[in-house]
Formats: C-alpha cells, structure tokens, sequence
C-alpha cells in the first residue's frame, strides 16, 4: 500500500511541486486549496503519469468549520497520512504598519496562522491514533527575520517558527516529527498575490538574479521527508544563491 501525503495548496506554486515529486516517489495524495478546477486536473494529470490515487478536497483553510468537516468527512483509509505539507500561505500587500490594511492582516493571520492550526489539529490526532506521521510547515525567512513594511507577514511566519517548536515538543511522545522549511524568494504566484494581480510588479521582485524555484523547495521537502526513521530535520532555511538575508538580493 503506498503512503500518503496531504499537502494545503496544492493548487499553485510550491504545494503543487510537492504534488508532483511525493507522486513521483509513488505516494498517493490529499490535495487541498480552494481552486477545485486546478486541484482536479493536477489530480488527474499525476493519476495518469505516475499511477497513484489522489484525492481531493476543495476548503479555505480560514474557514474551520470547512476544515474539520472536509478533512473528517473524508474515508477511513486516507487518514492514514504519513506526512502533512502545511503548505497553504499568503502575503497581502507591503505597506508600512501606520498604512496597512485591515483586512490584508485579517487574511495573513487567518490563513498563515489559524488555518496551519485548524488542518495541524485534525490531522495530527489521525496521526497519534496511527502512531506514525510527519508534519512539515512552510514557514520562510520572513519567519527568522523582518524586512521594511513585511511586518504582519513576517509576524505570521516567526508565529510559524514558534508553532513549529511547540508541535515539536507536544508530539515527542507520540514519535511524530516536526519540520519546518524556511525559503528566501521563491518564484511562484506569491508575488502576484500580494500585489493582487499586479503581474509587473511582481515580475520586478525577482528581476536580476536567480530565484529559487517551487522544484527547488519541493524537493527539499521530499529530501527532509525521506530521512531514515530515527532521523528529523528539525529547521531548514534555504536561499537563492544571490540571496544573502530577506533584504539583501544582489541583482545584476
Ligand atoms: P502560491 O501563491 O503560488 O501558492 C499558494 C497556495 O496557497 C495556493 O495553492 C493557494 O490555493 C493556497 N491558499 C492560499 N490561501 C488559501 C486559503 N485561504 N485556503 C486554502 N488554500 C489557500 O505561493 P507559494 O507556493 O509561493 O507559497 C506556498 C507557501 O510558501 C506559503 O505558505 C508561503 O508563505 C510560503 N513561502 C513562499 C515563498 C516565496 O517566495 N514564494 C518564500 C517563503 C515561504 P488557492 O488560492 O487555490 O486556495
Ligand atoms: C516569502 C519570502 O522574503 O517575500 O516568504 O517574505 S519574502
């Protein structure tokens, strides 16, 4: 029987890489987000390449009742889950704190914090029931440093760091590891959400040097999850080569 990871936002960018390279090592999925259209035909595409079954379940991670009630709601057999990617985050706007937006913060606090709780609560109890399970969490550099006008994403990132230790501990006993990897800039959709489908503007974010890539990530993830048993990767921060801290790109 194949093992099974479940990855929140899978629709897009580093979640849907993970899709790619867990089908790939012949895991079958759980993926989630709230584009059904996109997670459908991921499903379907990676059903065809690599023979695995996926499942998907179309929630916003905000939201707890869908949560719990999408997760539960879903057969005996898939809560065997052997590594959640809490993947599933957002940045809204770059604006200095006298200027922000109350409800960009209201988003990144409910998406990046409470939702990562809402789908950890549920899914780390299927995983103390089955006595086995890893949980890796997408926190960022933004979660170990701050940069000008980052403040409130930053602020749900280092929420990550910190909850990423505390699960650590709370889960010790029950042999379940904990994970979190931190990137630097990353291209995917995350600009152009922030921007809010501003495409140029986040096009310039990662002009004049080399960005990491959501591959890149996803198979530093697969690499984090494949250690031998009695081995956990507690904290992993990965750059671009051009990146030194959150604030320092050297662009050519
Ligand atoms: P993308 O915008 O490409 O993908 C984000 C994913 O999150 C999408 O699948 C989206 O799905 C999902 N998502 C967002 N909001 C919700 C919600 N309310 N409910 C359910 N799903 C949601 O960005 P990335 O792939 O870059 O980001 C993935 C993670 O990596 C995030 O946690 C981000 O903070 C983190 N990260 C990104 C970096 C970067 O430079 N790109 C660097 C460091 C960390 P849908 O819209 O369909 O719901
Ligand atoms: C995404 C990377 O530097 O834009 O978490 O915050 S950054």
């Amino acid at each position: 029987m194949n093992k099974i990871a479940l990855i929140t936002g899978a629709t897009a960018g580093i979640g849907e890489a993970c899709a790619h390279v867990f089908a790939r090592e012949g895991y079958n999925l759980i993926l989630t987000g709230r584009r059904l259209d996109r997670l459908e035909k991921v499903a379907h595409h990676l059903n065809d390449k690599y023979n695995v079954e996926v499942a998907v379940s179309s929630f916003d991670v905000r939201n707890r009742e869908q949560v719990v009630e999408n997760l539960e709601g879903l057969p005996a057999e898939w809560k065997k889950v052997n590594v959640l990617i809490n993947n599933a985050g957002l940045s809204q706007g770059l604006d200095p704190i006298q200027n922000g937006s109350y409800d960009d913060w209201d988003t990144m606090i409910d998406t990046n914090v409470k939702g990562l709780l809402y789908v950890s609560r549920v899914v780390s109890n299927w995983m103390i029931g089955n006595g086995y399970g890893h949980i890796i969490n997408l926190g960022s550099i933004a979660g170990k440093e701050v940069y000008a006008n980052g403040n409130v994403y930053c602020a749900t990132k280092h929420a990550v760091d910190a909850l990423n230790k505390g699960m650590r501990i709370d889960l010790l006993p029950h042999g379940i590891k904990v994970t979190a990897v931190h990137p630097g800039a990353v291209e995917t959709e995350f600009s152009e959400v922030r921007f809010k489908g501003d495409k140029d503007r986040a096009k310039k974010v990662y002009e004049g040097f080399e960005p990491l890539a959501a591959d890149d990530i996803a198979e530093t993830i697969w690499f984090v999850a494949s250690r031998p048993a009695h081995v956990n990767i507690n904290d992993l921060v990965i750059m671009p080569t051009a990146q030194a801290t959150a604030g320092n790109i050297f662009r050519k």
